[in-house]
Order: C-alpha cells, then structure tokens, then sequence
C-alpha cells in the first residue's frame, strides 16, 4: 500500500537524521547557562549562548545544550550537508527551552493589588508563571482560556459605530475594537476613535471600512470586543502598557504573589532561524513565546521540540492570512514528533515542495478568528499524516492552494470555535492535483453555523478523499460545493451528521460532472447535484442501526457492509473476505487509527 510506504519514510528520515547525526558529529559542542562563550565548548568548559556556538558550528557538528531557559535566537551560521548535518539538541534526559521573552523585575506594587514597571520598548504579550496574560480588555476572558469573549451591538450600530449596551462609562482612548461582523467568517480590528456618551446606549466610534456586504455587515448582535485601553484593566490578569509613560501594569492572577510569580515580556519572534539554511536537525527542545522558521530551507528536521505561544497577533484584517506559527516553506523539510500550543493564528503554515508533518499534536490556534487553522497549507507534495489536529478558531486544516498532497491519518476535531462557515478541512475553488484525503478522524466540528467535516468548496477538483470518517459535524459530513469536478468520494463513512453528502452553488448551481461517490456509508441525507455518479453506497437512516459510534468504527459481523463494496483503482487497498467492504474499516483487517503516538507534551 503506497500509503503505508510514505508513511514510513518519513519515520525513517525523522529517526535517520538523529543517527547521522550522532554518527558524523565532527565536534561535539555544549553549551550551559553557566558556562562561557571564552571556553572550549567542551562538555567541562561548555559555552554560555546559542548565539556563539552558532558562529562555530560546521557541517557535522553537534550542538548539545544543558538545562535551563536560553533567551536569545538561535541561527547557525552555516549549513550541513546531507551526509554531515548541522545538530542542535537538549542534552540527554534535561530540559532545555528557547524563549521568546525576557524576564521582567523590578515590580512597584500599587493600589488594588496592581503592579507596575517601567520599559522603555512596547509591549506585545505577557506571561506569569509561562502562562499567557490578556491585554486589558471587555468583555473579560476567563482564566486559563485564550479565547476572545464577546459582547453583542445594540439596534442602531453600523459601519461607523456600535451601541454598546452593558459597557460600564469609561476612558476608551487608546482602545482597539475586534470586530466579528455579518455572517460572522473572520474578524477585523480598529482603532476606537471616540465613544458618543449622549446616545441611549454608548456608541463607540471606528472606522469600520472594510466592505460593508451582507457577509461583513455590522448590525444589531455583532459581536465585538474592546482592548488596549487602561480603563480596562479590572481582572486578575490583564495587562496594560501605557505607552505616553512607558510603564507596563499588571493586576497579578488570583494567587499569583508577585514577590513569588516570574513575569516574561514577549521580545522576540523566532527562536530557531532556519531560513535558507539546509540540513539542520532540531531536537528536543521546548520552544515557547517564539517560533521555528524554515522559509527556503531544504532536508531540515525538526523533531520532538514543544512550541506554546509560537505567535501573538492582535490585528486583524478580515481574510488576509497572518504569518504565524511554525513556518515551514522551503523544501524536503521535516516537522515531527512534536506539538505547537496556543497561537493566535496558524499551527504551522505550510508552503513550498515535498515538507512534511509528521505525528505532531497542533492545537489552540486561531484565536484570533482569522482564516488560520493548526496548519494553512499551500505548495506541493507535502504529507500530513499521523497529526491529531484541534481546537481552532475556524477550519483546522486548510489547504486552499495545496496541490498533490497526502492529508492521511491525522485525528481533526473541535474546528469552528469562534466563527461560522468553515470545514473541520476546508478548500475554496482549489485544484487539489490529486490531494489525498485519507484514513482521516474528522469530527465534532463546534461551528454555531454551516459546521463541516470534509468540506470541498465551489469550484474545486480533483480530490481523493477515501477511507474517511466523519461524525458529529452539524452541517455536513463531507461537501462538494457546485461547481465540483472529478472529485471522488470512496469508502468513506460518514454518521451522526446533519448530512452525510451536500452541496450548495451560487444560482443554483449543479454541476458535479466527473465526482464519483463509491462505497460509502451514508447515514444521514444525501443532496447531490448534476453529474455526479453515485454508485454502491449504503445509505440508511440512522447509525445505531449499524452499531457505529465514536468507541466502536469498526463494521460488526453482522453488518451488511461486509464485502459489499466493489474494487475502486487506487483506493482499495488489502480486503478481507470476498470483495471490499463499504465504509473506512474493512471487517477482519487490522484496524487503522489516525492521530499523534506519544501522548501528551
Ligand atoms: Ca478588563
Ligand atoms: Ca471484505
């Protein structure tokens, strides 16, 4: 099976690189917070910085790092080679982390609990105890959340304001509006340019220029939320930085003593650099309030690192996608065995020929209810496979101009958070050029509104999407958009779904010519337009019928399933039995089960 192979490569490239690595190493170089960057470099005279063994290391060389939190960029100054990479790596058993902030004393305990400092460069983000605080803001978020609360405008609002209902009288200047307009797909931010205090209800006055069509219109039960203003700071929590006086305030989390609590200001964007370097591996490090980046790499690894906080982003303007997250671009790199935790926009955002994600655990992203999702794919021949995916703000996979790629075996859910319309994955008028979609879990999508699974918007072609199984999306298990070309749709099943199979087209819209729906299991309604060949599914009212719930995918002895499939080129795989089965699960074989291996970071 093809698929089998790929996915074995890429544990052997992942596993390959550590061996030639370990093999190769020309000159083994430490580093540890107490050395110094006039030593050796040797495991009794280590470096004291990154940054120096950075400047020495040549292909083969290892870069072996002591515990303890590294605030500074690492960006090796050369390239390895593909016999004799370039390694850096935490020390055997220690914990090594690369942050993106520095630490912030000096703390002046003020009224109410309220602490300040003074710092001369603005503020981005803020972290107590490596905990995320908010900017001041209303309404409040809950501790521990990272997702935005909301308030809904009152009757009258429009694009040049809203009637606030429910906002105490204050102070707004300074303040910025995130707005979540229309149909309520993505967000835009402005600045507050006044509050009119002499309406009925407060009106607070921006700019609200973006298009003003039914999709973004704002209108009575928009939803919206204010930060940035220090008359917002009334939580345990929230940060403000008053720019006019440099000072930086902090109301402490409950408990939080600040002779007790480390305080980290965001100063950096990247903590490993690999742009346009090749044959770098990065292993084992926690990485957090900052980001890999491989733009124009080519054979670089990254494996078993932990990002939390990759990217904090408050603007937002509307579709346009942010850089954000890990930035893997370039070509033949490899991301895997790792997890990236709580960014704002993307997971990983994707580009470039052949890269790979590989058993990765990506998730909490998007909360700034852009268009970004735990990985935004575009380039070509990328695999995605063996990933548990979750917990966005919109879609979670989206491949909108990704070509030739292989989406398998990754475990997709709790898509659509904070906004509506959108796919567990999701493509828009996209030529996949064969994507595989495969052996996917794809589920649960939270969506208020049109919340898919599989979702093939208008004006897409050339999918494979088999042996899929999707369940609890409110909309539509998988959605072929008009006009839908050559897209087939085989052995997949599809339960406990608004519908198992829809579409909908501008202008009513039809045409599916060359979509092909073969052996699969359809447990809710089926809508299909013009064209489309809809051949040898089950579709039958109800999945307790056929025994199937997210416990138990696989088909019962009983099921009528059972080779009742027909041979499909370049989708039936090894069957049991007489013939394939309907569905994802082939009765008798070894069951498949998609998602990250290694459990929590
Ligand atoms: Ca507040
Ligand atoms: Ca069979």
């Amino acid at each position: 099976m093809p698929t089998f192979l790929i996915r074995n490569a890429g544990a052997l490239a992942c596993a390959l690189g550590s061996l030639l690595a370990a093999a190769s190493g020309a000159t083994e170089y430490h580093v540890a917070r107490n050395g110094s960057d006039q030593a050796a470099g040797t495991v009794e005279a280590p470096f004291q910085s990154l940054g120096h063994a950075a400047t020495v290391l040549q292909p083969g060389d290892a870069c072996v790092v002591r515990a303890g939190v590294y605030r500074e960029t690492f960006r090796p100054a050369h390239s390895g080679t593909p016999e004799q990479p370039i390694v850096i790596r935490a020390f055997e058993g220690e914990r090594v982390t690369i942050s993106g902030a520095d630490e912030v004393t000096g703390w002046i305990v003020g009224e109410g609990g309220r602490i300040s400092v003074p710092l001369d460069a603005p503020v981005r983000q803020v972290f107590a105890n490596g905990a995320m605080l908010h900017e001041a803001r209303w309404p409040n978020i809950a501790p521990g959340s990272v997702w935005p609360e909301w308030a809904e405008a009152g009757e009258g609002s429009d694009a040049q304001g809203i009637n606030a209902s429910g906002l105490p009288a204050m102070d707004l200047s300074g303040a910025t509006i995130h707005v979540l307009p229309g149909s309520q797909w993505v967000t835009w931010t402005r600045p507050v340019t006044g509050i009119d205090a002499d309406a009925a209800n407060a009106k607070i006055r921006f700019d609200g220029s973006w298009p003003q069509e039914d999709a973004y219109r704002i209108q009575p039960g928009t939803r919206y939320a204010l930060f940035g203003a220090a008359s917002l700071l009334d939580a345990p929590g929230e940060w403000h930085y008053d720019a006019a006086t440099l000072q930086l305030a902090v109301l402490p989390p409950t408990g939080a003593a600040p002779d007790a609590t480390l305080f980290e200001v965001k100063r950096r964007d990247l903590a490993i650099d690999l742009r346009g370097r090749s044959h770098v591996i990065v292993e084992g490090l926690q990485i957090v309030a900052a980001t890999v980046h491989l733009g124009d790499a080519t054979q670089c690894v990254v494996r078993n690192c932990h990002l939390r906080y990759p990217t904090h982003l408050t603007a937002a303007d509307g579709w346009v996608i942010p850089e954000s997250g890990l930035v893997l671009g370039g070509t033949a790199n490899r991301v895997c065995d790792s997890s990236i935790q709580y960014s704002a926009g993307n997971g990983v955002g994707l580009s470039g020929t052949d890269n790979t994600i590989e058993n990765c655990l990506i998730r909490y992203v998007n909360y700034l209810a852009s268009d970004c999702g735990a990985i935004f794919a575009g380039g070509t021949g990328h695999v995605i496979t063996h990933n548990t995916l979750s917990d966005g703000g919109r879609s979670i996979l989206l491949h909108r101009t990704l070509k030739a790629g292989r989406i398998t075996h990754n475990d997709i859910f709790n898509a659509g958070l904070l906004t509506t319309d959108l796919g567990s994955t999701y493509c828009f008028a996209t030529d996949g050029a064969g994507t595989e979609i495969a052996w996917n879990w794809v589920h649960d999508n939270q969506a208020r509104h049109v919340g898919v699974g599989i979702y093939i918007d208008n004006d897409s072609r050339n999918f494979i999407i088999h042996h899929n199984v999707s369940w609890n999306n409110p909309d539509s298990g998988i959605r072929l958009n008009t006009p839908s070309h050559n897209n087939l749709v085989a052995n997949n099943t599809v339960f406990n779904n608004g519908n198992s199979l829809s579409y909908w087209g501008a202008d009513n819209n039809r045409d599916q010519a060359g979509c092909r729906v073969v052996n699969n299991i359809f447990t809710d309604k089926v809508e299909t337009g013009d064209g489309i060949v809809l051949e040898n599914n089950l579709a039958v009212e109800g999945a307790e019928s056929l025994g199937l719930r997210p416990e138990h995918l696989e088909l019962d002895a009983s099921s009528p399933c059972i080779d009742a499939g027909v041979p499909v080129d370049g989708v039936t795989g090894e069957i049991t039995g007489q013939a394939p089965d309907q569905g994802a699960y082939e009765f008798g074989a070894a069951p498949w089960k998609p998602g990250h291996t290694w459990g929590e970071p």
